[in-house]
């Protein structure tokens, strides 16, 4: 096999996030190029993409119109200062975006990635309190495996364990969480959204009776979990939430990190539950992660209270030295060109017969305990290696990936998340990959 890039020097000194890092440089996984729906390993090996890298490459790997539209701006105009300044392209992308977003979200704040957009769109929710004269709704509520990034804002919300228990000492207190909806002796094997569980929303109610509506300032939820294991929302349960809301005047915040930008079959997952939040959080596909970006988007009656309610000066004491970059204001301007121009949300949403069918035939695959889908997502839940949760899992996704797969692995779900340009025999592809795997592993 033919090498295309030496090996680094040295994998010492770099401290990989979320990785382990030991067993990693024992035996790494370098890619080093990228196109369309395939990785090319440092080895030259070909990987199909199963997972959009970290389901943020929706459109497939370095297309030439986002791919030349960065390189144009960084010819043009490298870097603008976004305190107290502006540059033409943020204000159109923010434009762009009001145009697809659902309800009355109108008005956007740029972030540089998802964790950045989760801790905003918090601080916005604040603010607004504030500005309404309600400054004692300062509490937040979260839910039971719920992934919100690694800011101590989303952190505090978030809802896995392993990722707050470091952190507790410090972080954000008046936060109560909602349980988890996964019920598997409920709903195992269901296509699309599970049936039971849209009376878990109702947990809502009992900690508003316990802490007081005047108390909550907001709830925030992504509409699938992706990270935790692709957990769909049952039927009912997200309208129940908004309804909750609604009735105690608690801002909805719907994470759409992951859902955003066409991955359930809809432009958003808001659009595709028929849901509208208050905010919503944006990033990964919002660039095709061509470069960092993130966005809050919100309802222009937010952005009026704290704006209009504030004394002259600044409103918010709060942003980013990248907020709005220049480059990624280019890259997301050609994304959402791309995005319409070839149709990707529709095509995600006729593709998701396909994958449905293509995942749920793992049933009865060796420790297949579930599959789940949406959109252009399946989770295979893989029952737990005793005294080893995870390794099951993890050794899968290794499988795949020296069968040229690349899935990805969360505790014992595998999550499969290609680009919406996937061709139906690459779904097969993949989910071969995880069946030959599974006959693999002990
Ligand atoms: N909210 C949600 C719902 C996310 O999925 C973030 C916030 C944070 O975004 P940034 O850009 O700060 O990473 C995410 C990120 C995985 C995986 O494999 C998922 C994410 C990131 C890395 C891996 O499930 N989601
Ligand atoms: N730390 C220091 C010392 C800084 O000066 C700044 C920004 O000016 C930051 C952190 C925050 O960096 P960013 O705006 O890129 O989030």
């Amino acid at each position: 096999m033919s090498t295309l890039v030496s090996a680094p020097p040295s994998l010492d000194e770099l401290w990989l996030p979320f990785t382990a890092n030991r067993a990693f440089k024992r035996a790494p996984r370098l890619l080093v190029a990228a196109s369309g729906m395939y990785y090319t390993a440092a080895d030259g090996r070909q990987v199909l993409d199963g997972t959009a890298g970290l389901w943020c490459v929706n459109a497939g790997h370095c297309r030439e119109s986002i791919t030349s539209a960065i390189r144009e701006q960084a010819g043009v105009m490298d870097y603008a200062p976004p305190f107290q300044m502006g540059h033409p392209l943020a204000f159109e992308l923010a434009q762009q975006l009001a145009t697809m977003l659902p309800g009355d979200l109108d008005h956007v704040f740029f972030t540089n990635s998802g964790s950045e957009a989760v801790d905003t769109a918090l601080k916005i929710a604040l603010a607004y309190w504030q500005a309404k004269g309600e400054p004692e709704r300062v509490r937040f509520v979260g839910r039971a495996r719920g992934y919100h990034g690694v800011g101590f804002g989303g952190v505090g919300v978030g809802g896995i364990e392993s990722n707050r228990r470091q952190f507790a000492a410090q972080l954000p207190p008046a936060v109560d969480h909602l349980p988890h909806t996964h019920d598997l002796a409920a709903n195992a094997f269901t296509r699309g959204q599970p049936r039971h569980g849209a009376q878990l929303a109702d947990a809502l109610e009992e900690i508003v009776r316990t802490r007081g509506a005047h108390t909550i300032a907001a709830v925030i939820v992504e509409p699938v979990a992706g990270s935790t294991g692709v957990l769909v929302p049952p039927v009912g349960y997200l309208e129940r939430l908004r309804e909750i809301c609604d009735r105690h005047g608690i801002l909805l915040i719907f994470d759409e990190v992951i859902t955003g930008f066409g991955r359930t079959g809809s432009a958003f997952g808001a659009t595709k539950f028929g849901v509208a939040p208050d905010m919503m959080t944006l990033a990964k596909g919002i660039t095709n992660a061509a470069v960092p970006m993130g966005a809050v988007c919100l309802r222009r009656g937010i952005y009026d209270a704290i704006v209009d309610g504030a004394p002259a000066g600044i409103e918010l004491f709060h942003g980013y030295t990248y907020s709005g970059h220049p480059l990624a204001a280019a890259a997301g301007l050609a994304t959402l060109d791309l995005y319409k121009t070839e149709g990707l949300f529709d095509r995600a949403a006729s593709l998701e017969p396909i994958v449905a069918d293509a995942v749920h035939s793992l049933r009865g695959s060796p420790h297949v305990i579930d599959v789940r889908n949406i959109g252009v997502v399946g989770g295979i839940e893989l029952e737990p290696r005793p005294g080893a949760p995870g390794a099951r899992g993890f050794e899968t996704f290794l499988k795949c990936f020296e069968a040229g797969v690349l899935v990805r692995s969360t505790g014992d779900t595998i999550a499969l998340s290609p680009p919406l340009i996937v061709e139906h025999e690459q779904i097969e592809q993949m989910v071969d990959a995880v069946r030959d795997a599974l006959r693999a592993v002990a």
